[in-house]
């Protein structure tokens, strides 16, 4: 390693030392911190099955940078590229679309079978993987409902989808020694204000309740349900909102999904952790980054991400919580995309680490907010980059903006020489 690293490291330890910190302490504890990187920024949430159908269920990627995957193997290329750049040992997180199979096969029939390469790859890069069922850019959801669909018949294909999806979480789950979590979340919703609220949400339970009969290893595979505030087209009404699953997610033992933007502009998903974890098992986050509206802008360095990181580590809340990403942004290099807020949910963990978290406690206890202040402003400007550089060197990535060579070399060698696909129609 580069001498000046460790000796920026090693002044970094000695000031965090002075509060009590200890640094190396720190990084053991951060490398045992799996974040769930999402396939769909690779593509811009397109797929591999039913690759004809428009992005819909009221989330949009807008952007045509070239090079966006068209295949499993294009889409694998570029998550090892980024995951080459990312410190650490991670986790994958697929949706059902993404299946990897030459098979005709519809939602409600996805097996194991179709996901199989997903596995053997995931098992040869030492990855996790984690599940989504899709039920969206399809046609059984055009009309904007899926599991609360006041058709039977329709309502039964998205059930059986997402029992299937379920089966193949566990078997990722037993494949890798690793829990998949399987998070379902349905764009169902009205446009305008709706007559009955009730009844849906009736409907919605009952398929819920028909979804989570079969019972699976928690071991292998663990059930997550994700709230929205509004989509687009559902901006009046969503069924599956955060009093629904949050009472759902209690009564039935299930992980509650927050996004950080499926919530009202000012509401905070960092202000909701330390409350949930007081009546959950487990939460499940979708980090993202919303501008003005739930716009899934690529993670970075924000006050709320801050915050996350904060609370995770302050409530303890790293051993309940599976921290997994959600944004997609065509308007950039795809995999810088994926780096950049990969890398940044990492280092805000760390920088909260960090803290002085004791003395920060035992001032608010006293009641002298000044020095809660005070410290805390502080500490802002403390090293924490001379230690994050030492933890990318130390796991063999790129040091600073070092990763962006390799990211515009690989744009060269092998994104800009795909042929460009017409991506997110609208
Ligand atoms: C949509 C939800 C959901 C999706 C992914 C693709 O608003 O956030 O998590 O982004 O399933
Ligand atoms: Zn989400």
């Amino acid at each position: 390693m580069e001498q000046k690293i460790v000796a920026n490291y090693e002044a970094a330890k000695e000031l965090y030392a002075r509060h009590g910190i200890d640094v190396d302490a720190v990084l053991t504890k951060l490398a045992e911190v799996k974040i769930s990187m999402h396939c769909w920024q690779g593509d811009d949430v397109r797929g591999f099955l039913n690759k004809d159908q428009a992005l819909t269920g009221g989330i949009s990627v807008t952007g045509n940078y070239p090079g966006a995957a068209s295949t499993p193997e294009e889409l694998r290329s570029d998550l090892e590229k980024a995951f080459s750049l990312i410190p650490g040992k991670h986790k994958l997180n697929l949706h059902a679309i993404y299946a990897d199979t030459d098979e005709k096969v519809e939602l409600d029939k996805i097996e194991p079978k179709h996901f199989q390469k997903w596995v053997d790859w995931a098992k040869a890069q030492g990855l996790g993987l984690d599940f989504n069922p899709t039920c969206f850019s399809h046609e059984k959801s055009s009309d904007g409902f899926t599991l609360s669909h006041p058709d039977p018949a329709i309502r039964e294909f998205w059930i059986d989808h997402c029992k299937a999806s379920r089966r193949i979480g566990a078997y990722f789950g037993e494949q890798l020694g690793q829990t998949c979590v399987t998070n379902v979340w349905i764009p169902d919703g009205f446009k305008d204000v709706p007559a009955d609220r009730l009844t849906p949400r009736k409907r919605l339970k009952d398929a819920l309740d028909q979804v989570f009969e079969e019972e699976l290893n928690p071991a292998h595979n663990l059930d997550a349900v994700e709230s929205k505030l509004f989509g687009i087209g559902s901006e009046a009404y969503v069924v599956g909102s955060h009093e629904f699953y949050m009472g759902y997610g209690i009564q039935n033992n299930k992980l509650v999904c927050l996004d950080a933007g499926h919530f009202h502009p000012t509401e905070v998903i960092s202000n909701k952790l330390s409350a949930m974890s007081l009546f959950t098992d487990g939460i499940l986050l979708h980090v993202s980054r919303p501008m003005r509206w739930d716009s899934d802008h690529v993670v970075t360095m924000d006050d709320e991400l801050i915050d996350i990181g904060r609370e995770l580590v302050r409530g303890d809340l790293l051993d309940i919580t599976h921290i997994g990403l959600d944004f997609f942004d065509g308007s950039i290099n795809r995999v810088a995309a994926w780096v950049i807020g990969t890398r940044n949910t990492i280092k805000a963990l760390m920088r909260a680490m960090l803290d002085p978290i004791e003395a920060l406690r035992q001032a608010e206890l006293e009641g002298d907010y000044t020095t809660r202040l005070a410290l805390t402003e502080e500490f802002k400007s403390y090293p924490f980059g001379a230690v994050w550089d030492y933890y990318c060197a130390k796991n063999g990535v790129p040091v600073r903006e070092e990763w962006l060579a390799e990211v515009k070399t690989y744009e060269n060698e092998v994104l800009l020489k795909r042929g460009q696909v017409q991506i997110g129609a609208n």
